[in-house]
């Protein structure tokens, strides 16, 4: 396979800190296409000019609503049209939230992120929403919030609250989407995205691999996060949990993603979005000290730390000492 040097010559500009947002598609492809060790080394180039390449930011999560959600995700657990078996729980306490965060921040998380499951959040919840970023951001973390659909009024209160951080993902290219989601659109997922972006509200934007998707969409999702007129500063790149219930269960080893094609999806996410944080996010559980190796090499520089992601199961945090410690990766600071 060989990569222009048209390709080539974009690739230097974007490592020297020029961040381009027309990348086409074709361009992307060929990333997927280079051999394996010509394009993690070229991400790693990429990831060192950028960053610390040994420094790993930590963020823990926090389900303060969970399921009974109305939409049709079809992989989540907390979607009430599937039968998961999970509790639904409604949202927590102000109080039970800090308690939380300061427990995060004492094992070593710099962000907290609480995540709800709705559809979009109603005026009343955001009352105590905004209680708890407040009062997260007092004990000296970033906050972040992923609440669904937002209104660009509810964008601009919760800036006001402090937020640093909104989470909303456009899950994978528009064209497979309609196979995963119907409840709401592509276009009101980066809707969302603008309102969060207008109200001066940092973007966590990126999707879930191993649904079933081709490279293609691998491809053509990146390339909508990467194009955007900002990027988004935080890009999670999720490896499918299979959820017994939900209709993405029991996708099997040829229909899911191998671990070669995750690690070079990192690395072309870290390619067209050379500032941006790239989150090795759902999915940890299931791979080797190895795999996560080759991720944080091919650029990802970020993590879900705690046992738990929302509802499904994370590392146990003696388990990322230990790996972080083999590498000698050490947390990012703030
Ligand atoms: N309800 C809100 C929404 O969807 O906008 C926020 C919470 S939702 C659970 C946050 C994100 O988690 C989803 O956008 C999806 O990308 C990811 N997610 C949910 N279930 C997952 C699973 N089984 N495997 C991997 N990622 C998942
Ligand atoms: C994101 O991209 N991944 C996180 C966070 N943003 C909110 C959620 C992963 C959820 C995995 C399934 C669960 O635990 O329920
Ligand atoms: Fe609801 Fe969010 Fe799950 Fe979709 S991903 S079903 S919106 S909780």
């Amino acid at each position: 396979m060989s990569i222009s040097s048209e390709v080539i010559s974009e690739q230097t500009r974007a490592s020297v800190n020029i961040v381009r947002n027309t990348w086409p598609l074709s361009n992307i492809q060929a990333l997927f296409d280079l051999p394996f060790n010509d394009l993690l080394f070229k991400a790693h180039t990429i990831h060192r000019e950028n960053f610390d390449p040994n420094a790993v930011q930590i963020s823990t999560l926090l389900s303060i609503k969970t399921g009974a959600c109305p939409e049709d995700c079809s992989y989540c657990p907390q979607s009430v049209r599937y039968d998961t078996g999970l509790e639904r729980e409604a949202l927590m306490e102000v109080r039970a939230v800090v308690d939380a965060a300061k427990a995060a921040k004492a094992n070593g998380a710099s962000r907290f992120c609480m995540g709800a499951a709705w559809r979009s959040p109603k005026d009343r919840d955001l009352n105590k929403v905004t209680k708890m970023v407040e009062e997260v951001k007092a004990l000296g973390m970033e906050t972040c919030v992923t609440l669904g659909m937002l209104e660009d009024s509810q964008a601009q209160r919760l800036k006001d609250a402090g937020l640093d951080y909104y989470n909303h993902n456009i899950d994978t290219s528009e064209d497979y989407y309609s196979e995963i989601v119907t409840t709401r659109s592509y276009q009101d997922r980066l809707d969302t995205i603008d309102n969060v972006r207008s109200a001066g509200i940092n973007v966590c934007s990126g999707g879930i691999v191993g649904m079933g998707e081709k490279t293609d969409d691998r491809a053509k999702m990146l390339q909508t996060l990467a194009n955007m007129e900002h990027p988004p500063e935080s890009v999670p790149i999720n490896k499918l949990v299979q959820v017994k219930g939900t209709p993405l269960d029991g996708l099997d080893g040829t229909e899911s993603i191998d671990s070669v094609e995750f690690i070079k999806t990192i690395a072309v996410a870290r390619i067209l979005m050379p500032k941006s944080q790239v989150r090795l996010s759902a999915g940890r559980s299931a791979m080797s000290d190895e795999m996560q190796a080759m991720c944080f090499f091919a650029g990802a520089n970020s993590i879900f730390y705690g046992d738990q992601l929302l509802t499904t199961e994370n590392p146990a945090e003696s388990s990322d000492h230990k790996l972080f410690k083999r590498l000698g990766i050490h947390p990012a600071t703030v």
